[in-house]
């Protein structure tokens, strides 16, 4: 019986690749949803299987289920395989080039005969693709630079995937014998936007050792194993990622812990603090130095918890998101802790897109899905009239959807459900820096994300302006992702972010932290001038589906990198509290 995430696998392939096919989008959609559904679902999907009810699950049609029913008894599904026929599985890669849709993608391959990366940089070299109809040298160029930028970052991968990964194995190492404690170490335990390598620390004896790396590197994730030693084994994941498992006597874990952790610039400030009193910090502890200023491992001072070794070293236990050599020392020599933002601070979901421009689910089904999380308000954010690409509205449709809103507010009033729903827009910033509609419309929005889609490779001063012309405009409660970066994807905009947070703070303009795992804009490198001018934040998940929704998570954990506290997260605030801040932010610029 295949498992949940093989079915789900097998979905998400039909999706891509009706995708490049240019198959009617709801049809994918349906597919995109039902392999969402089952890699979320908590139980096994093989009794439903074997009684013949996955349509009870919701998300999953008849006609998705017999496929898996085929699936499952064949070991093929015919539609993946009809798909497989129309176009090669290689040209999915091609989709995480910026600047290249599924129709060009289908022209490309059909003209030239190509269908793997490799190719396709040839074909550039050579300057047919320049030639194609529609493209032109500038797209080209466009397309090369997303390339490099892909092969520049193969070797890391985003939180998401690390988080998925590291916790996946964690679940199964954690209750073997002899496991006293394990913990994710390096840049997934600081939070990084992106992940190197994932690492993994466990405190065990000696005698453990063995039967706990047997069971690491036969994990069903595991496709090679790239070390074995005494102390740490390193594998390579089917996903292509590398974990490093290292094994530490429980006496010293919290100094390997400490020092696994990182970061590097962490590291070096602790240890020349050690120095300075007299003392040295290793991986093996804290100790004291002999007359010739070495290590004196006889005179161990502390080893075994983080917390007492910041403590023999004169500080409070510094948050791990905060280990980057950037003030934290300081701050921790002096106070037991930072206030920082925590994701039950969350009470509203802002920046979200239904089905009225690009979002999956339809405005209800988003409201119930923050409901069943238990949070309080959901600020509807969908695309803006120019974002035509998008789907885009235009007045009229605004018009219709401030009227939905209404009348499930007005449920909602009606059923007692303390619940509502915020009209917003994702405006597009114009390349002159006005907002999508007339003044008139704009009024009508209880908030706005004000976002730039297009031109994004403007030059630095000309980006300047169109951002501070977005950030004066009354209308614009807060600026969206505003890089416009797609992590390991596609650059920044040339922006000076210092100048646009001290312009924005002064502004009361807030700037979102985009969620999603694939921006995680508002950089968290901003955190200490965000803190300094008092700048104001919202923490977005960016949701185009219900799943979207819970990407809230990685905002919370970048903006408690980048030392937000909750007076200062928008959409921590209550429903009322959030909207008076829009309104007073916007009185002010007015
Ligand atoms: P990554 O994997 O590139 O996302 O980043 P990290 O921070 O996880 O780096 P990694 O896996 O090479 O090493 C994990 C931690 O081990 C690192 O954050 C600090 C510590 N570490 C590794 N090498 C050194 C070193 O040469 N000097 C110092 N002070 N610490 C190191
Ligand atoms: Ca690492
Ligand atoms: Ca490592
Ligand atoms: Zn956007």
């Amino acid at each position: 019986m295949p498992t949940n995430r093989d079915i789900a696998d097998q979905l998400d392939l039909v999706y891509q690749l009706m995708q490049l096919a240019g198959e009617n989008r709801f049809k994918a959609i349906a597919f995109d949803r039902a392999s969402q559904t089952i890699r979320g679902f908590e139980e096994d999907l093989g009794t439903y299987i074997e009684e013949k009810r996955l349509t009870d699950i919701k998300g999953i049609g008849k006609s998705i289920a017999n496929d898996i029913y085929t699936y499952v008894e064949t070991g093929y599904m015919p539609v993946l395989e009809a798909f497989k026929e129309k176009v090669p599985v290689g040209l999915i890669q091609w989709l995480d080039i910026s600047g290249l849709g599924p129709k060009n993608i289908v022209k490309i391959h059909q003209q030239f005969g190509i269908s793997t990366l490799e190719e396709l940089k040839e074909c550039i070299d050579r300057g047919d693709l320049a030639e194609l109809p529609g493209l032109g040298a500038k797209s080209v160029e466009k397309i090369k630079k997303s390339i490099a930028w892909m092969e520049q970052f193969e070797e890391r991968c985003r939180l998401n995937e690390a988080d998925e990964i590291a916790h996946e194995l964690i679940q199964s190492l954690q209750d073997l014998p002899g496991v006293k404690a394990i913990e994710v170490a390096g840049s997934l335990r600081r939070s990084k936007e992106t992940i190197g390598d994932i690492d993994i620390l466990i405190a065990a004896d000696k005698a453990h050792i063995d039967p706990i790396f047997d069971a690491f590197t036969s994990h069903e994730r595991v496709l090679e194993i790239l070390g074995r030693g005494e102390t740490k084994s390193s594998v390579r994941s089917r996903e292509g990622r590398q974990i490093d498992l290292r094994i530490v006597e429980p006496e010293s874990f919290g100094a390997a812990l400490m020092y696994f952790t990182g970061s590097k610039e962490h590291n070096i400030a602790m240890r020349s603090r050690a120095r300075e009193r007299g003392l040295s910090l290793n991986e093996y502890g804290l100790f004291k130095l002999n007359d010739e200023g070495e290590t004196d491992w006889e005179a161990k001072i502390s080893s075994d918890k983080e917390s007492s070794m910041y403590k023999d070293l004169g500080l409070y236990w510094i948050p791990p998101e905060l280990r980057e050599d950037r003030g934290e020392l300081e701050w921790f020599s002096e106070h037991e802790h930072m206030p920082l933002i925590q994701q039950d601070h969350i009470r509203g979901v802002i920046h979200a897109h239904s089905t009225w421009s690009d979002g999956k689910y339809s405005i209800q089904e988003m409201a119930e899905a923050c409901i069943a999380r238990g949070y309080e308000y959901l600020g509807i954010t969908d695309h803006s009239k120019t974002a035509g690409y998008a789907g885009g509205l235009s007045i009229e449709r605004v018009m219709a959807q401030w009227k939905e809103i209404e009348n499930l507010n007005a449920h909602y009033a009606a059923e007692g459900v303390d619940f509502v729903i915020f009209k917003g827009i994702e405006s597009d910033i114009l390349g002159n820096g006005d907002l999508d509609y007339p003044a008139d419309i704009l009024a009508g929005f209880d908030f706005i994300v004000a976002s730039v889609h297009q031109q994004l490779d403007m030059p630095l001063e000309a980006m300047m302006d169109r951002f501070k012309q977005a950030i004066e405009n009354p209308f614009t409660t807060m600026i969206g992702h505003p890089t416009g970066r797609l992590l390991l994807k596609r650059g920044e905009s040339a922006l000076d972010m210092n100048a646009l947070i001290e312009h924005a703070a002064q502004q009361q303009t807030a700037i979102e932290i985009n969620a999603s795992p694939w921006r995680l804009d508002l950089d968290w490198t901003w955190g200490n001038k965000a803190k300094q001018t008092g700048l104001f934040t919202s923490v977005n998940p960016d949701a185009h589906s219900i799943e979207g929704i819970d990407d809230i998570q990685y905002g919370v954990r970048l903006a408690r990198k980048a030392k937000f506290d909750q007076p200062r997260v928008l959409n921590s605030l209550s429903a009322k509290d959030f909207l008076s801040w829009a309104k007073a932010s916007r009185e002010s610029k007015s």
